[in-house]
């Protein structure tokens, strides 16, 4: 198929403006921590459990593994599917792929058989990386998708590798060189900044989740304005507990923005108060970001004992819509300022300033990182609506994607024909610039922050012999948020465990699974004859509401 790109590219005029005015600055990410490793080379870069890595360990590291991949047959532009929990290898492991130009894949730790397949298969991934876990054994699942995934040549394992390959082995292939030698062998293969650096996963509403290309230098970009907005410095300690991949801890400042500013990461595996509020008060965090529903809980520890958050200056929240009650309770119960993120993979990300006042900071999700991001608030004929009033969020900028990775039907309706994305976030705007979010038009699931799109998984339930329709539709969740509900038209009897066990064999991650699954005869149709989930959405609440 020659027109599915890979990466829709800026036109060039708007290229050569990021350019012009510094946003893009012709590094890779890989440059940015050789920068920063230069600078300060011994600042501890990541705490992992009991290890501490310096700047110059992380780089060293990811040199001795770029060399390892180089060894194995990993080049410029190849996948590699990541899928490791918040440990330290999951930089040094990306940081040797962007050395090289190779590209991570980020898949998230709840991911299973079908999501990591479909990575695979659609990047034509050569290599998955996984980790030793006490939760759920994935050189299991890297045996299935070996099976079936014929690109696929390596395994490599964090840990104990079972079958397969240890991480620490593909190391000590690089082993006994110097760093000259390393280096020598790795300027060859040196990306160019402009090229596609890594693929995140989409939120998604359609069919299959879509891949997200972006480019050394849009990411590093919105990486180095967000530590700005953060003021982030060497002394900044960020607490890393949600899934280290996704875009928000990687780069809203996250990960990425400590290292530009020579702070340190502290890598947590869990994300419950009793694992991170004893990593916050030993390490002396300052920056932490969550969730809303993982925000709810770490209030509710704080009210019985705050006094180990004494150090923590600012709590990121977002993800997900932070109600307004809650979020005035952050000051007051743990002692620190909120900042509220709305952001997404494919680029935009807005953030409350430290600055604004306590009303901005509580009712709004904050503006947008760049005086050239462009927004857009528009009605369902495309037409921009007053200010205040609320639309569909439109977004095109230095660091909002053009195209999604290969889909270039999907992209005709997923962006304008000049090129805006449309979020499928509904929205209203102040004369400041400052976004609320309201709502959504597109059909997903925001379950707590973990997105999930309707159609996968009414596409799943379609394939079991008993099922004639489905629907998935989100239910209002005091915790989540949301939670799903599956409406699901039957041929003959079958009982909602045995749908969600098919859904898991499937392989489908867990919170995917339907929350409810209810039996109905039909579901009901709009007048233009697509299925009513507005309707479906308030007999969810209906049912829930007789059931409370
Ligand atoms: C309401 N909805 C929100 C918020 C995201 C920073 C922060 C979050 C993400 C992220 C991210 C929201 N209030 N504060 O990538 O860099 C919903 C919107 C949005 C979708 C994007 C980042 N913050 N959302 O959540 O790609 O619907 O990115 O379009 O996972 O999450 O999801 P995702």
């Amino acid at each position: 198929m020659c027109n599915e790109l890979e990466l829709t590219p800026w036109p060039e005029h708007v290229a050569q403006r990021y350019l012009d005015l510094g946003y893009w600055q012709g590094q890779t990410i890989g440059e940015m921590l050789e920068e920063r490793a230069a600078k300060t080379p011994n600042n501890t870069a990541i705490v992992c459990g009991s290890r501490s890595l310096s700047y110059h360990d992380v780089l060293q590291a990811s040199y001795v593994l770029a060399v390892g991949f180089l060894a194995n047959g990993i080049k410029a532009k190849d996948a590699v599917v990541i899928q490791l929990p918040n440990v330290a290898e999951f930089f040094t492991v990306c940081f040797a792929l962007f050395h090289i130009g190779a590209r991570p894949v980020f898949a998230l730790p709840a991911h299973r058989f079908s999501e990591i397949n479909h990575l695979i298969e659609s990047t034509q991934a050569v290599g998955y990386v996984i980790a030793e876990d006490r939760d759920f054994d994935y050189r299991n699942l890297a045996q299935q998708l070996k099976s079936t995934a014929m690109c696929l040549k390596h395994v490599w394992v964090v840990g104990d590798p079972g079958p397969w390959v240890a991480l620490s082995e593909l190391s000590a292939q690089a082993g006994g060189r110097d760093t000259a030698q390393l280096l020598n062998q790795l300027n060859e293969h040196a990306p160019s900044a402009r090229d596609l650096a890594m693929l995140q996963l989409s939120g998604g509403s359609t069919g299959l989740p879509k891949l997200i290309p972006r480019t050394h230098d849009d990411y590093l970009y919105s990486v180095r304005a967000s530590a700005d907005i953060c003021r982030l410095t060497e002394g900044s300690v960020y607490l890393s507990v949600l899934p280290v991949a996704h875009n928000f801890s990687l780069s809203s400042p996250g990960s990425l923005g400590v290292f530009y500013a020579g702070g340190c990461v502290v890598l947590s595996r869990y994300a419950s108060a009793d694992v991170a509020f004893p990593l916050i008060e030993k390490h002396r965090v300052n920056l932490a970001a969550v969730v809303p529903s993982l925000a709810l809980a770490w209030l509710q520890s704080a009210r019985k004992d705050a006094r180990q958050l004494e150090s923590l200056e600012v709590l990121q929240v977002g993800g997900a819509k932070f109600n307004e009650a809650s979020a005035r309770s952050v000051r007051l119960i743990m002692g620190c300022q909120l900042q509220q993120v709305f952001g997404m993979a494919e680029g935009l990300v807005c953030y409350t300033r430290w600055y604004d006042s306590e009303d901005l900071i509580c009712q709004t999700q904050g503006r947008a990182i760049s005086i050239d991001d462009e927004i857009r608030v528009v009605d369902d004929l495309d037409q921009e609506v007053a200010v205040g009033e609320v639309g569909h969020l439109l977004t095109r900028g230095p660091y909002t994607i053009r195209g999604y990775y290969k889909a270039a039907k999907h992209n005709q309706n997923a962006f304008t024909d000049d090129g805006f994305y449309r979020t499928g976030d509904v929205v209203r705007q102040s004369e400041m610039g400052y976004v609320v979010v309201e709502g959504r038009a597109k059909d997903q699931i925001n379950r707590g922050g973990e997105k999930i799109a309707a159609q996968e998984v009414e596409a799943h339930l379609l394939v079991h012999a008993a099922v004639l329709d489905a629907a998935l539709v989100g239910v209002a969740d005091e915790y989540l948020g949301e939670r799903s509900c599956a409406f699901v038209v039957v041929r003959e009897p079958i009982r909602s465990m045995s749908l969600k066990m098919f859904l898991h064999e499937r392989g489908l991650a867990q919170y995917k699974i339907p929350d409810r699954i209810e039996f109905v005869d039909y579901l009901p149709k709009t007048a233009v004859g697509k299925i009513n989930k507005l309707l479906l959405r308030q007999m969810a609440e209906q049912a829930q509401n007789e059931r409370d």
